[in-house]
């Protein structure tokens, strides 16, 4: 790991390195070999990107470096994490180790657009089957990311700090970012900003409508660095204004975020330390579906203002054990949710989305890791209790059978029982082999369970507040739904050996009671959805589901200063009850780079190639999307060690292609048309230039 050498760093890296519980200290280094220059890196358990250090807007953009991840992006900030193909509420995403509450019922703030790239310092992502430990759900994968709040003084007492300003031409996109911390060896204080801006993007076939961004991003915080003890304090505000998201029904109108937390770890013994976490945040959020696109006729503007709130706290013991250690702890979050639609143009209409919706997880873990002298054992359980429950629901302002029908809804869930809970356990268990020097064999069981989302339980009123799945139906809940269960095992190797390093996985998910959408029979909720949309209802259901695949990172290092990398990605997701095949999956991919680097300069070109997604859901008419290669380019130059000048080209060939992850087109008034799947950037040039001091 790439940790400052000051003794003061190391005290406060205590706190990762203790959340990282999850893996133990000798894991990480004895891990194959990890080179971060540009993206990508060979790992066989945590998969990193230094993520300052790239070209991007949406930090979830660089998932697709990562072997196994992508990203289903509803707009340019909105990017949500995909991996092994399960995406959504089913990935734990972290910042500084807790999760966030989202605001937005369609993932406009899904976590990731938490982390502003410029002030974020690492992503990662763990390869396989994430430890109990890591978080409370994690049924799908974990993704952790780290605010980049500087160092603490090796010596004298120092300010550091960077400023620094990327742009591209394609939409006129610029990230501006600046860190100021004051430090000595004990105390530090850190201000973060940045500033993401950016109009319409163009593609090949035309503009993109509305795909423009306005985010601000800033964080203040107070760091102590003891013998025994670390102290962390933040409070950061994350404002976006006017951001589009063609993907889904409305957009971003604003989110007004405020964060704040504290983090602690002590040091009882020797063998004996506790860490403590507590994180809240508070959403405002208003969406709609006439200020960024073209407008539909006055009595069907909608806007949606929504909030989220809500807290996660976490207490972790770790006990060194005399071979290996055994972590415990016990977390607690809680969300709040509500959401309400209304019409500027008719005072008289409002529908209650979602109201006075909770959602609060408690759980408890105990995670034994036993390093042995040729491999290395972890076993872990968690328990969790999951308690849901929401207000009563209605709707006013609908004329004739559609208010009389949305009336009937309303009336049928508010007679419901909506008070939910539900008991799960997860385990995991991993075997790690070292059969020689740098090679070794990975052995992952899992078997982890996910109960439903606030959207999945309580949507009563058939809309697309689906947590983000952009497929253009309208969804309606079940109260009764069960948890997921995901069995699943993981067979990972890695070689790091001389100059070649790889790391094949292959995996198998069999998933029961899997939660997505299915034809609803309930007519009336049918009646509404086709007289709103034109299509009957899906109703979220507990189906029987499968995911298997592969995914690879490798690394040849061919002399002193050129190497070749890549990885490559499969998922295939069945469901198992009928046939048919998972929505949104990334199809089949690999990224071929050249690197060609010195001291001070580092050249790279990549190729990009996805297949063809054919293996596309029926349940909601998914479109297919063709295959498509691209040729990227970056070249990073540090003419000193306090400057860094970067330059890069995506679609270096201008090639006409389309994300089958982007989603199709909603917006109206697009070069696009609506029904059709968003097509990439066109060739798009940008340039970078930060000053650290
Ligand atoms: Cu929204």
């Amino acid at each position: 790991m790439k940790f400052p050498l000051s003794a003061a760093c190391v005290a406060v890296m205590l706190l990762p390195a203790m959340a990282n519980a999850q893996q133990p200290a000798s894991e990480v280094e004895t891990d194959v070999d990890e080179v971060v220059v540009i993206g990508r890196s060979v790992s066989t358990s945590l998969a990193r990107i230094e993520i300052d250090r790239e070209m991007l807007v949406d930090t979830a953009t660089a998932l697709k470096d990562i072997p196994g991840a992508n990203v289903n992006a509803n707009g340019p900030v909105t990017g949500i994490a995909q991996y092994r193909g399960m995406y959504g509420d089913r990935i734990s995403v972290v910042i500084d180790h807790l999760g966030v509450v989202s605001g937005g019922p369609n993932a406009m703030d899904a976590p990731l657009s938490y982390v502003s790239p410029m002030t974020t310092g690492e992503m990662s992502v763990m390869r396989g089957i994430p430890s109990v430990s890591l978080a409370p759900e994690s049924i799908g994968g974990h993704v952790s990311t780290q605010l980049a709040r500087g160092e603490f003084a090796i010596l004298e007492p120092a300010l550091s700090g960077f400023v620094g300003s990327r742009y591209s031409a394609n939409g006129n996109v610029s990230t501006t970012a600046g860190r100021l911390t004051a430090a000595n060896q004990r105390h530090k204080v850190s201000l973060l900003a940045e500033v993401d801006d950016g109009d319409d993007i163009e593609s090949p076939v035309g503009d993109i409508r509305p795909s423009r961004l306005h985010r601000e991003r800033s964080d203040i915080s107070y760091e102590f660095a003891g013998d025994k003890s670390t102290l962390l304090l933040f409070a950061g505000r994350l404002e976006t204004d006017d951001t589009g998201t063609p993907s889904l029904p409305m957009d971003i109108r604003y989110i007004d975020t405020d964060l704040a937390g504290l983090q602690g770890s002590f040091e009882v013994s020797e063998s004996l330390s506790f860490t403590g976490r507590a994180a809240w945040n508070d959403v405002d959020h208003l969406m709609d579906n006439f200020g960024l696109r073209q407008a539909p006729m006055a009595p069907m503007y909608r806007q949606n203002y929504t909030t989220g709130r809500g807290v996660q706290m976490s207490v972790a013991g770790t006990k060194a054990l005399q071979t290996g250690s055994l972590l415990f702890g016990v977390d607690a979050t809680t969300a709040d949710h509500d959401a309400t639609i209304t019409n500027p143009n008719n005072v008289l209409f409002s529908v209650a989305n979602f109201v006075d919706v909770e959602r609060d997880v408690t759980s408890a873990f105990v995670e034994w890791q036993r390093d042995g002298k040729r491999g290395d054992l972890e076993v872990g359980v968690r328990a969790r209790h999951v308690e849901t429950d929401s207000g009563e629901v209605g709707a006013s302002g609908m004329m004739g059978g559609m208010g009389t029908n949305v009336g009937l809804l309303a009336d049928a869930f508010n007679s419901a029982d909506r008070s939910r809970s539900w008991d799960d356990v997860d385990a995991v268990l991993k075997y790690r082999l070292r059969v020689a020097t740098g090679v070794e064999w990975r052995f992952e069981l899992g078997s982890k369970t996910r109960a439903p989302s606030y959207q999945e339980l309580y949507l009563w009123l058939p809309l697309q507040a689906t947590g983000g799945l952009a497929d253009g139906r309208s969804y309606i809940g079940d109260m009764t739904l069960d948890s997921e269960r995901s069995n699943e095992i993981a067979i990972g190797f890695g070689r790091d050996v001389g100059r070649v390093a790889i790391s094949p996985q292959i995996f198998y998910r069999r998933v029961d009671d899997y939660i997505q959408g299915v034809p609803s029979t309930n007519m009336t909720a049918n009646m509404v959805a086709q007289m709103m949309s034109g299509a009957p209802a899906l109703e979220f259901a507990n189906v029987d589901a499968e995911i298997y695949g592969a995914d690879i990172a490798w690394r040849v290092q061919l002399d002193g200063n050129w190497y070749v990398d890549g990885i490559a990605s499969w998922a295939r997701g069945k469901r198992r009850d009928v046939d048919d095949d998972l929505y949104r999956l990334a199809p089949p991919n690999a990224t071929l780079g050249v690197t060609w680097e010195t001291a001070g300069l580092a050249v790279s070109a990549e190729v990009v190639g996805y297949a063809e997604q054919d293996k596309v859901s029926t349940y909601n008419d998914e479109q297919k999307t063709p295959g498509y290669g691209l040729v990227n380019t970056t070249l990073v130059w540090n003419p000193t060690d306090a400057l860094r000048f970067e330059t890069r080209v995506d679609n270096l060939l201008d090639k006409t292609y389309q994300d089958h992850t982007a989603g199709i087109n909603r917006a109206n008034g697009s070069d696009i048309p609506v029904g059709a799947r968003l097509y990439g950037p066109e060739r798009t040039v940008s340039a970078g230039l930060i000053w650290s001091f």
